[in-house]
């Protein structure tokens, strides 16, 4: 085998933490391998939050073999007490010799502390192996712990003619099942959905992740978590007969500033919390407040912003979309259809909103597009 590289280790550790793509939450998935005389001796991967850490798994596994070997961990071992004891202590004590780490821990509790710690020590330590592929498996966490708030991605589903739905807001289905089915893998790796009001009146989605439409080693492993759902809606209009409203799991409504009480009070019965928000220049929710609430209140890392034109124009113009994912499909909806993002006040190409591409890919007999705004 050519497994023998820094780089080849932490592949496999980045690989082990990818199995904790929808467990983890609030935490970052963590893979460890442990590596003496060039063989591996254990590996483990953070599967829970209150449950172990990847380097424990790891140590379990190789036992007295830890002693001498070199840790490749995808992420800075920590050196807080936390629901877990400080790996970087679990590591010295079995005599780890040589830390191989991808990327420092922006959670300020540990922040460098943990690489501190094990250099004190005496263990040898290196910074920066694959960090970017390291940094990709937690956008969300970083970005909780960097900005404060959390890392949002929006998926929309469109015509090859750029129609989201028809003209009367009637949208199911544009994409085939493959595509559905990625939806559903962006939901349960996703903390929270994000929608509006409009887009439940039209479509009564119920925003839940359905494990029967993955594939079965998936649905195992997310196990009946579903992500946090919230609607925004500065009137409180939601139904109370929504969908979303019945469904396992918390509902959130987004609100701005002096709810109507008899509104809020039918909602809270229907099974909605109901958040209030400061009112931003237009009158409406102020989306920037509403993030923070969600990282800070929430812990939410991922956001899956799925919605109509406004609110994804809304935060597009906020500059609140770090990602898009948008599902084409090899079909037409004609001239009056709606479009992907309702942007007033563009009208020179000087205001376009040039995007960069990332991916692209078929799913099934439609085509998957990632971008970014530039
Ligand atoms: C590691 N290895 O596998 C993970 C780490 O509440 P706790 O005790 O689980 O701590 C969570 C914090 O620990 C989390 O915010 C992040 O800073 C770090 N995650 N650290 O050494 C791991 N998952
Ligand atoms: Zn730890």
């Amino acid at each position: 085998m050519a497994k023998q590289t820094p780089e080849a280790w932490m592949a496999r550790a980045l690989e082990l933490a990818r199995r904790g793509l929808y467990t983890t939450d609030p935490n970052p998935r963590v893979g460890c391998v442990l590596v003496k005389h060039r063989r591996l001796v254990g590996e483990g991967f953070h599967r829970c939050a209150g449950e172990p850490h990847a380097e424990v798994h790891a140590l379990r596994a190789a036992g007295a073999a830890a002693r001498g070997a070199t840790a490749y961990v995808t992420l800075e071992p920590c050196s807080h007490q936390g629901r877990t004891g400080p790996c970087a202590v679990a590591l010295i004590e079995a005599g780890v010799k040589k830390v191989v780490v991808a990327m420092a821990d922006p959670n300020p509790a540990v922040a460098g502390r943990g690489i501190a710690m094990l250099r004190e020590a005496g263990v040898d330590v290196d910074v920066g192996i694959l960090e970017d592929q390291a940094r990709e498996l937690n956008p969300g966490f970083i970005m909780r712990m960097d900005h404060g708030r959390p890392f949002v991605r929006l998926k929309m589903a469109m015509s090859l003619d750029g129609r989201t739905a028809m003209r009367s807001g009637e949208s199911q289905w544009i994409t085939g099942p493959q595509a559905r089915r990625e939806v559903q893998r962006l939901r349960a790796r996703s903390s929270a959905v994000l929608t509006g009001v409009e887009s439940i009146i039209f479509d009564n989605s119920r925003l839940t992740v359905r494990p029967a439409q993955l594939e079965l080693d998936e649905a195992e492993l997310i196990a009946g978590r579903q992500p946090l759902r919230v609607v925004v809606d500065s009137h409180l209009r939601l139904p109370q007969a929504a969908a979303c409203l019945r469904e396992p799991g918390r509902t959130l409504v987004a609100t701005r500033a002096d709810p109507d009480p008899e509104r809020r009070e039918r909602l809270e019965t229907a099974g909605a919390e109901v958040v209030v928000m400061p009112s931003a220049a237009d009158g409406r929710v102020d989306l920037h407040a509403l993030l923070r609430h969600l990282a800070e209140v929430e812990q939410v890392n991922e956001v899956l912003l799925e919605t109509g034109a406004t609110l994804a124009g809304a935060m597009l113009d906020a500059g609140l979309v770090d990602e898009m994912q948008l599902f084409v499909a090899p079909t037409l909806l004609g001239g009056e259809a709606r479009p992907l993002f309702a942007l007033p006040g563009l009208e020179r190409m000087a205001q376009q909103r040039p995007l960069d591409i990332l991916d692209i890919r078929a799913v099934g007999r439609d085509w998957r597009i990632t971008a970014r705004p530039r």
